[in-house]
């Protein structure tokens, strides 16, 4: 077992992303599953520097907010660009990835039963800053030649996206190519058919 330990409730939501990413760089990490009777308590969450979870523990280092936790081992295990100037632009995209999963978040825990139609009709409207992204750097990362951090979160929402909506992806072939070579590296494959990941809703209330 790695120095890692990750608290967070039993769903995939803010975790999905650095858990294909601890997998993919071949680290091992701890769960610990906190359901909601226990969160509401309040002992733990009065804890949490934010009242939130996901928990990261690196050994002594305690962590809140998913994207820091993401921009963390981004640093340890190379996966935050090669130079300054890669590094910019990987924490640029991941804003993105934000902005983008910040809408997701509220349509399936505001809007889902309202909103989701139209969410998926706007849904080109995002895809495609991603796909142009992709298509100019022709490596099939969103930044340089290697995986970052921003690549695991784009290809974790993006997947959440072909449960919502299969067929989201179709006219949009970077984005697709994308998500068929994530999901072959090796190790995500392996993690993808976990039982430990299938198990998981994608979000706390059941709606995907
Ligand atoms: C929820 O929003 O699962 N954390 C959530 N909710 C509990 O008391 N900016 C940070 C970040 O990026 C956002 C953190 C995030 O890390 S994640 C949290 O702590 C709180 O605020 C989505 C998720 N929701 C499920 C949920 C948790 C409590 C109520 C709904 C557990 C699952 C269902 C019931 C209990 Fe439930």
């Amino acid at each position: 077992m790695g120095p890692y330990t990750i608290t967070y409730f039993a769903v995939r939501g803010r975790c999905g992303a650095m858990r294909i990413m601890l997998a993919d760089q071949g680290q091992e990490w701890k769960e610990v599953v906190v359901d909601f009777p226990e969160w509401m308590k309040g002992t733990l969450k009065s804890t949490c520097v934010f009242g939130q979870l996901p928990k990261f523990q690196d050994g002594d280092l305690v962590l809140f907010q998913s994207n820091a936790i993401l921009r963390h081992l981004g640093r340890k295990h190379d996966a935050y660009g090669k130079d300054g100037d890669e590094a910019a632009l990987v924490d640029m995209m991941c804003d993105g990835v934000e902005d983008f999963r910040l809408k997701y978040v509220k349509m399936i825990y505001q809007e889902y039963d309202t909103g989701k139609d139209t969410y998926i009709k706007d849904l080109p409207n995002h895809l495609d800053k991603f796909e142009a992204v992709l298509a100019k750097n022709k490596t099939g990362f969103l930044v340089g030649n290697k995986s970052s951090f921003a690549d695991y979160n784009l290809f974790d929402l993006l997947l959440n996206h072909l449960v919502l909506s299969s067929t989201c992806l179709d006219s949009f072939p970077s984005l697709k190519s994308f998500v068929e070579k994530m999901s072959a590296r090796p190790k995500i494959k392996a993690f993808l058919d976990s039982e430990a990941y299938k198990k998981l809703p994608i979000n706390g209330n059941g709606k995907q």
